[in-house]
């Protein structure tokens, strides 16, 4: 067919055949959920783009070397697009470089891999034909068509056209690259190519860090730990619920604000208001959340770690050793699950929760989810919680289980049938209908406290509610104001926001309202205290809210913190009950008159950055394959 036409542009054929057939398998192969336009679009040019980027690089070879960079490229290309085919149709999920290392993945693959197999399939390899037929070394005339002058022409155009797709996909999710967020969000966004390469970049620059890493590093954070946050002393509370089922409920977004508060006089949360007078109830508990949001709530809870300064550790740092909450309660006897209605690989849940020590994941292949029972994210969390039942009633017992929901999720849209208190009317749509998704969430917890009493859990179970992270962020901060009757949110303000509510409900028990400041980062010492089990080798940053020696603050994940008397942020100190400044180092700066900042202020900023810095240094160096936890 090109028998008349000496030169052809070879890579242009390419990289068109090519790119048209990676998006027939993103379009049509994978089940890729797109949500709108935009994202219809960078499936659509991502292909093309990546294409053109490798196929034009034959530009820059001899003559003689094209024809062969084209082939292999070609076939590599289809090679990596069709095994990650074959791993989707078994995993739901796209190859790592984890994946690829560890060996009884692999296993399993291999097996799975014969049933997987399609007609369709062959479809991808037409290309592949084509451009190897075309390309024989007989052939002589046909070869790249540009001349070397325009080199520079080709490789910039791949460039721009790259650069294109990163804006549109940075518009479509701000910090992509930076936050990780999901491997299907990454690949609709940048391609799969482009995924492989940046899983490359990731995973070796975590690996480096790990290699340089030595167990040394842990002596002095050991001692750190022993010396503030162990030998808790024990009380009534210890062991008070041993042996019980344990029941955590992430309730997804909600904010402290809302709890025993009213919205043009109407109760936000009627069922949690009434819980906090059968709980153990604390009111100043924050959340130490970063940008894994979700996911660094559930690392921080599991964990008693904190979040990284950047990215999601769930992402980042999901091969590394860990001592969960899973794995301790799984030594003392307990089957462990995790309910939540989305995708397994979102936030690297299904390789985190291997990892530490989750027995069940029941992700969105568990539920039955269609366009009526779903609204936002997906499932409605009502439908949630009554389609786990039956998983949760099979589970052997005593067990560990969280649940995870999400209606009550940015951008907080419900259906008109499900809203049963109004909007509130200020120029943020978004806080507007905040009210509304947190009232359908508390009815969605009554209606699971009701299923489990009626099913008999619940007197066998101890149920802690918690909020995982702030749900109106600084942006919606005038209408915020609006609505707590300020004339601003100032930096103690937006602090004090960043208190989610906790609830520890052991039916039994009457509870009460605790003001002690707390954090996420003590949920786990928390439950173990409770539990009866020593945790005395454990490494935790934090200590059970029940023992009656605790660790004097919380730190935020920014270097923000809280004790009983202060709020620091900002470089400013406030009076933690009034909101009063004590301190702005900012203004004394400025004035430069000598700063004399009290002894006990330095030494408490120095140990929140020493404690921080420790954390860090244990998740990016692996550290915990160096401690015994047995000894
Ligand atoms: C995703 C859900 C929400 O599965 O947990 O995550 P978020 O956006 O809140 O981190
Ligand atoms: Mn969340």
């Amino acid at each position: 067919m090109f028998k008349n036409n000496k030169k052809v542009d070879l890579y242009i054929l390419a990289s068109i055949l090519f790119g048209a057939k990676t998006y027939m398998v993103y379009r049509f192969f994978f089940t890729i959920n797109l949500e709108n336009f935009m994202q219809e679009l960078i499936l659509l040019i991502n292909p093309f783009v990546t294409a053109f980027l490798v196929f034009g690089l034959s530009v820059w070879l001899k003559e003689s070397k094209q024809l062969r960079f084209i082939r292999y490229a070609n076939l590599i290309g289809t090679l990596i697009l069709y095994c990650n085919l074959l791993y989707y149709r078994n995993f739901g999920d796209f190859i790592t470089l984890p994946v690829l290392f560890q060996g009884s993945n692999a296993g399993d693959l291999g097996a799975s891999t014969f049933a997987s197999l399609r007609l369709q399939d062959l479809l991808i390899f037409i290309d592949l034909v084509l451009i190897w037929r075309l390309t024989r070394k007989n052939r002589t005339d046909l070869t790249v068509s540009f001349v070397s002058k325009k080199k520079k022409l080709v490789l910039s155009i791949s460039i721009l056209m790259l650069l294109g797709n990163y804006i549109l996909a940075e518009i479509e999710r701000p910090q992509l690259l930076q936050r990780g967020f999901d491997r299907e969000y990454l690949v609709k966004n940048i391609g799969l190519f482009n995924f492989h390469i940046y899983d490359i970049f990731q995973q070796s620059h975590s690996q480096a860090q790990r290699v340089f890493a030595d167990g040394n590093q842990l002596y002095d954070i050991v001692t750190y730990v022993k010396e503030n946050t162990t030998d808790q002393e024990k009380n009534e509370y210890f062991g008070i619920a041993e042996g019980k089922n344990v029941i955590v409920i992430s309730l997804e977004s909600v904010q402290s604000f809302v709890i025993n508060n009213t919205l043009y006089g109407e109760e936000i949360t009627p069922f949690l208001n009434q819980l906090v007078e059968e709980s153990f109830y604390f009111e100043n508990f924050y959340h130490q959340t970063e940008q894994g949001k979700t996911s660094d709530h559930e690392f921080i809870i599991e964990n008693s770690l904190y979040p990284l300064p950047s990215g999601a550790a769930y992402f980042t740092h999901s091969s590394n050793t860990y001592m969960a909450t899973p794995e301790i309660l799984g030594n003392e006897g307990y089957t462990s699950a995790v309910f939540h209605a989305n995708t397994g690989s979102f936030w690297n849940r299904n390789n985190m929760y291997a990892t530490i020590g989750i027995d069940h994941f029941y992700d969105i292949e568990a539920y039955e989810v269609n366009d009526l029972n779903s609204v936002g994210w997906g499932l409605k969390d009502k439908e949630f919680f009554e389609q786990s039942m039956k998983y949760l009633l099979n589970l052997p017992e005593p067990y560990y289980t969280r649940f995870i929901t999400l209606t009550n999720h940015h951008p907080f849209e419900l259906d008109e049938e499900d809203a049963t208190i109004g909007q509130y009317h200020s120029n943020s749509r978004t806080l507007n209908r905040y009210f509304q998704t947190v009232r359908y969430l508390d009815e969605s917890v009554e209606q699971f406290f009701n299923q489990l009493k009626e099913s008999g859990i619940y007197e066998d179970s101890i149920i802690i509610l918690l909020g995982d992270h702030y749900g109106i962020s600084d942006f919606h901060n005038r209408s915020m104001a609006m609505y707590l009757d300020k004339d601003e949110i100032t930096p103690y303000d937006h602090i004090q926001l960043q208190r989610v509510p906790l609830f520890i409900h052991i039916p039994g028990l009457e509870g009460e309202t605790i003001s002690d400041i707390a954090g996420q980062i003590d949920i786990k010492p928390t439950l173990l205290y409770l539990l009866g089990i020593d945790d005395s080798n454990d490494l935790s940053f934090g200590t059970s809210l029940f023992a009656p020696n605790r660790k004097e603050f919380v730190a935020l994940r920014d270097g923000s913190f809280i004790t009983d008397e202060l709020i620091f942020t900002k470089d400013i100190y406030y009076n933690r009950l009034t909101g009063e400044e004590i301190l702005n180092l900012n203004e004394a700066l400025d004035d430069e008159s000598e700063l004399i900042i009290p002894d006990e202020l330095v030494k408490l900023n120095e140990q929140v950055e020493l404690e921080l810095t420790y954390s860090d240094q244990i998740i990016y160096g692996d550290l915990f394959r160096f401690y015994n936890f047995e000894k």
